[in-house]
C-alpha cells in the first residue's frame, strides 16, 4: 500500500480523502493556502504544508509547490481529488516525471480525454454509443459544414474540442447561421483554450444528464458501479443527484454500461472514471468521459457498497481489482443534495463565520463537509460546503429522508441553499423522477 500521500485538495474531497487514506493505513500530507490553516482536514492529517497565499492559482493550482511539499514530507502519492488540477494532463506527468504516484489515469489518457474530439474517436471506436456528429473536427471546408449539417438535421450544437462541462458551445437552428456560429465559437475557443478546434453534432433538445461510474486498474480488469442522474442543474453546476438513474430501458441500460467496460479495458484506462452520456428517448448519447473522482460519488458508494476513493489508492498502490462485476450488486436508491454557501434566491456566494453547525443524522443519512461551528468560509474558492446523501430501499424512503435531513440541518451565520433543495425535494415532477436537464432552470424561471 501507498506509504504517504499528499492530498492536493482543499474543503469536502480533502476530508474525504483523508478518511480513505486512514482506513488504508496511509499517513496523509494537507497540503493549504494562509487562510485554510483552520480546515478541518488540515487539523486532523498527520503533516501540513502550506503551500502558497489564498489565490487558487498561488496554492492549489501552482504545480512545483505541490511538487516541493511532495518532496519535503516523503511523500509517495499525490491525490488530486476533483477540480484544481485533476484533470490537467501536464500536471500528472510532472508528477510522475518527479518520481510521485498521480493517483489517477495516466497523463496520456487525462489528455486523450481533454480534446473531447479525440475522446469522442476513442469511445465510438471502443463501442459506446455517440451522438450523431462531425467525426472529427470541423474543417475550412463550409461546403463540408453545411453538408455535415445538413445530413444531421437542424438543430446542431458546435462544441470546442478544449471545452466540456458547458464550455464553449453553441446551438444552431438553421443553416444561414451555421458558418457564423461556428466563427464565434472558434474565436471564443481560441481566447478561452488557445485552441480552436471545433465539431458538430445534433443537439438534444431534452436530454437527460445520466453518467456511469467506472472502476479500472489499467491491468486488464474494469468493472461499473452503475449509473446516477445529475440533471437537476442550474448553469453547468449539478444542484442534486442520484442513484441508480431512475426510469431507464433496462436493455438500453445493459448495454451501456457493458460499452463502458469494455472501453475502459479497450484504451487501458487505470483509477476511478466517468462516461457522462445524455438520454434521451430510451436512448445513451457519450458526450464526455471525466477522469477524476467527482463530487457526487458518494450516490454510487451508497447503493453499491463500494467505497470509489479507498479503490483509488489500492489502485494507485498497484493492486489489481479485488472486485469482480458479479459481485456488485444494486442496492436501493440515494440522493445527493450540494449545499452551497450561496443567496437562495440570487445564488450569490454567502461567505462568512460559520456560527453553528448541526449535521443531520440517522439511518441511511451521510453528511460529507468539512464544517464545523465557528468554521469561516473564505471567499477564494467554490462554495460548496457539505454534501447531503440519503440512501433508502427505494427512491421514495431515499427522498423522504432527504427532506427530513435538510428539516434538521442548521448552517448558522451564512446563507445557504438549503431552502432551494427543500424546494426540490418537494417538487411533484421531481418526486416522479426522470426530469430533463432543463428543468431547474425553467423551473426558477431562468
Ligand atoms: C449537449 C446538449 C445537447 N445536445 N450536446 C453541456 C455540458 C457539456 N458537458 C455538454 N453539454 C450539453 N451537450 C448535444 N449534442 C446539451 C448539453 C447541456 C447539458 C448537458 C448536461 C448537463 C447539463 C446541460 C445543460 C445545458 C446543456
Amino acid at each position: 500500500m501507498l506509504d504517504k500521500v499528499i492530498i492536493a485538495n482543499r474543503g469536502e474531497i480533502a476530508l474525504r480523502i483523508l478518511r480513505a487514506c486512514r482506513e488504508l493505513g496511509i499517513k496523509t500530507v494537507a497540503v493549504h493556502s494562509q487562510v485554510d490553516r483552520d480546515l478541518l482536514h488540515v487539523r486532523l492529517a498527520d503533516e501540513a504544508v502550506c503551500i502558497g497565499p489564498n489565490a487558487s492559482k498561488d496554492s492549489y493550482l501552482n504545480i512545483p509547490s505541490l511538487i516541493s511539499a511532495g518532496e519535503v514530507t516523503d511523500a509517495v502519492a499525490i491525490h488530486p481529488g476533483y477540480g484544481f488540477l485533476a484533470e490537467n494532463a501536464d500536471f500528472a506527468e510532472q508528477v510522475e516525471n518527479s518520481g510521485f504516484v498521480f493517483i489517477g489515469p495516466r497523463a496520456d489518457t487525462i489528455r486523450l480525454m481533454g480534446d473531447k474530439v479525440s475522446a469522442i474517436e476513442a469511445m465510438k471506436k471502443a463501442g459506446v454509443p455517440t451522438v450523431p456528429g462531425s467525426d472529427g473536427p470541423l474543417t475550412d471546408d463550409n461546403q463540408r459544414t453545411m453538408r455535415i449539417a445538413r445530413e444531421i438535421g437542424y438543430p446542431v450544437i458546435i462544441k470546442a474540442a478544449a471545452g466540456g462541462g458547458g464550455r464553449g458551445m453553441r446551438v444552431v437552428h438553421t443553416e444561414a447561421s451555421l458558418i457564423s456560429s461556428m466563427h464565434v465559437t472558434q474565436n471564443e475557443a481560441k481566447a478561452a483554450f488557445g485552441d480552436d478546434t471545433v465539431y458538430l453534432e445534433k443537439y438534444l433538445e431534452n436530454p437527460r444528464h445520466v453518467e456511469v461510474q467506472v472502476l479500472a486498474d489499467g491491468q486488464g480488469n474494469a468493472i461499473h458501479l452503475f449509473d446516477r442522474d445529475c440533471s437537476m442543474q442550474r448553469r453547468h453546476q449539478k444542484v442534486v443527484e442520484e442513484a441508480p438513474a431512475p426510469h431507464i430501458d433496462e436493455a438500453a441500460r445493459a448495454r451501456v454500461l457493458k460499452s463502458c467496460v469494455d472501453a475502459c479495458i479497450e484504451i487501458g484506462y487505470r483509477g476511478a472514471g466517468t462516461f457522462e452520456f445524455l438520454y434521451e428517448d430510451g436512448g445513451f448519447y457519450f458526450i464526455e468521459m471525466n477522469t477524476r473522482v467527482q463530487v457526487e460519488h458518494p450516490v454510487t458508494e451508497m447503493v453499491t457498497g463500494v467505497d470509489i476513493v479507498k479503490e483509488q489508492l489500492k489502485i494507485a498502490s498497484g493492486h489489481p481489482l479485488s472486485i469482480k462485476q458479479e459481485d456488485v450488486k444494486l442496492n436501493g436508491h440515494a440522493f445527493e443534495c450540494r449545499i452551497n454557501a450561496e443567496d437562495p434566491k440570487t445564488f450569490l456566494p454567502s461567505p462568512g463565520k460559520v456560527n453553528y453547525f448541526h449535521a443531520p443524522g440517522g439511518l441511511g443519512v451521510r453528511v460529507d463537509s468539512h464544517l464545523y461551528s465557528g468554521y469561516t468560509v473564505p471567499p477564494y474558492y467554490d462554495s460548496l460546503i457539505a454534501k447531503l446523501i440519503t440512501h433508502g430501499s427505494d427512491r421514495e424512503t431515499a427522498l423522504t429522508r432527504m427532506e427530513c435531513a435538510l428539516e434538521e440541518m442548521v448552517i448558522d451565520g451564512i446563507r445557504t441553499n438549503i431552502p432551494l433543495q427543500q424546494e426540490i425535494c418537494r417538487d411533484a415532477n421531481f418526486g416522479k423522477g426522470g426530469v430533463n436537464i432543463h428543468y431547474l432552470e425553467k423551473k426558477l424561471g431562468l
